[in-house]
């Protein structure tokens, strides 16, 4: 019989790579989603229209115990991805309550549900670089101390928590992946990224006059999200569970990213690029770059694509996106 994965979040970047992951090694995918996506699908199922005939998808609330239960009992899966967050740091500032309500509770109802209703299945939690937050050491690894900056990263530290404490306490098979940023053309248009490869095609096609930006000089280990699915698949299929970084090892600065972006379309990034104080965050996580050893060895688990691969799939992506040619000979705008 097919093995059978749960998915919550599938609708979002990672979710919608690693369905598709799941479904080319055989799995009976399901997928946890909002109400609403299911009344919208052309607008909240857009990353998933190629493969939405071959998922089985419910509407849950992350913030419904009941909804969650349900869904846990009539799947019993083999696997469950929790993937579903609040998860823009930014707004985490904004509705602190909500954030940790929504990440914590979501975690928690599914793991509970977990080990009443299918106490075999292997759970994933999403975890973040955004738990160690102000790093004391350089690079990260699974035994750096966590400093959160924001409530998003408390909720992930917490929700990292519950999972090891459901292994530790009911023998759940709980593992989570701390993440380093990952990026692909589906990333959401609030992140950095995706806000300058959107933002300078929009430029570039005479769309848009100006790119509003806050903290060039923060640093990030930036990867890429399809890579970074697998490894999540391959920590569940370990006999014993543990924790593991996800990362490239490298880090760049988002003004690194910019100047990139705009070299591939010949766009003088300076004269569009205003830096607006108000995108600053009253907290800042100034530099992440992870050591992930421990997947190498253990998962057999390396990144592939460099940092400038990641740029220039996203920028060409989003070049063609509002109709600009697919080639380095962009129109010059310097
Ligand atoms: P994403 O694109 O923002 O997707 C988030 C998903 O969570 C979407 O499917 C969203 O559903 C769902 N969701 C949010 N709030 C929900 C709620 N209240 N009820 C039900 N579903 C809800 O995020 P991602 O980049 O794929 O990241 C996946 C996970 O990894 C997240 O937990 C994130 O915090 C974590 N993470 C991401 C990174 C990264 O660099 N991408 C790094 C480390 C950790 P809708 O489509 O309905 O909004
Ligand atoms: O910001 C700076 C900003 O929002 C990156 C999530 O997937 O990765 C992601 O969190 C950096 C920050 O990602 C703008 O201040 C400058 O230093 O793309 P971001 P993030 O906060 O690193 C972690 C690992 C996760 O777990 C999260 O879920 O870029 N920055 N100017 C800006 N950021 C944004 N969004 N917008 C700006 O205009």
């Amino acid at each position: 019989m097919a093995p059978r994965a749960l998915i919550t979040g599938i609708t979002g970047q990672d979710g919608s790579f690693l369905a598709e992951f799941l479904l080319a090694k055989g799995y009976e995918v399901h997928g946890i989603v909002r109400r609403v996506a299911l009344e919208d699908p052309e607008h909240r199922l857009g990353r998933l229209s190629q493969i939405r005939p071959r998922l089985v998808l419910h509407a849950a609330s992350l913030e419904s115990y009941a909804s969650i239960h349900q869904v846990v009992a009539a799947t019993i899966p083999d696997e469950c991805y929790h993937l579903a967050a609040q998860s823009f740091v930014s707004y985490s500032f904004d509705d602190e309550f909500s954030t940790l309500q929504t990440n914590i509770n979501g975690t928690h109802y599914l793991l509970a549900a977990i080990k009443n209703l299918s106490p075999r299945c292997r759970f994933y939690f999403a975890g973040s670089s955004e738990m160690f937050g102000k790093v004391d050491e350089v690079p990260q690894n699974e035994k750096t101390a966590f400093h959160p900056r924001s409530t998003y990263g408390i909720s992930k530290v917490a929700g990292f928590e519950l999972t090891r404490n459901y292994r530790e306490t009911y023998g759940t098979h709980a593992t989570s992946g701390i993440l380093f940023n990952h990026e692909s053309p589906r990333r959401g248009f609030e992140f950095v990224t995706r806000k300058i490869t959107s933002g300078l095609a929009r430029i570039a096609a005479g769309k848009s006059r100006e790119l509003r930006l806050g903290n060039l000089d923060a640093k990030r280990d930036w990867g890429h999200a399809a890579e970074y699915v697998q490894a999540m698949w391959r920590m569940l299929q370990l006999d014993e569970p543990e924790d593991f970084v996800i990362a490239t090892g490298q880090t760049h600065s988002v003004r690194e990213f910019v100047q990139l972006a705009a070299d591939h379309i010949g766009l003088d990034w300076e004269k569009y690029v205003v830096i607006d104080p108000a995108l600053y965050r009253p907290s800042e996580v100034n530099i992440l770059v992870g050591d992930a050893a421990k997947a190498a060895r253990v998962l057999g688990w390396r990144p592939s694509a460099t940092f400038s691969d990641i740029v220039l799939e996203m920028i060409r992506h989003d070049c063609r996106a509002v109709g600009l040619p697919d080639s380095a000979s962009q129109p010059q705008l310097v």
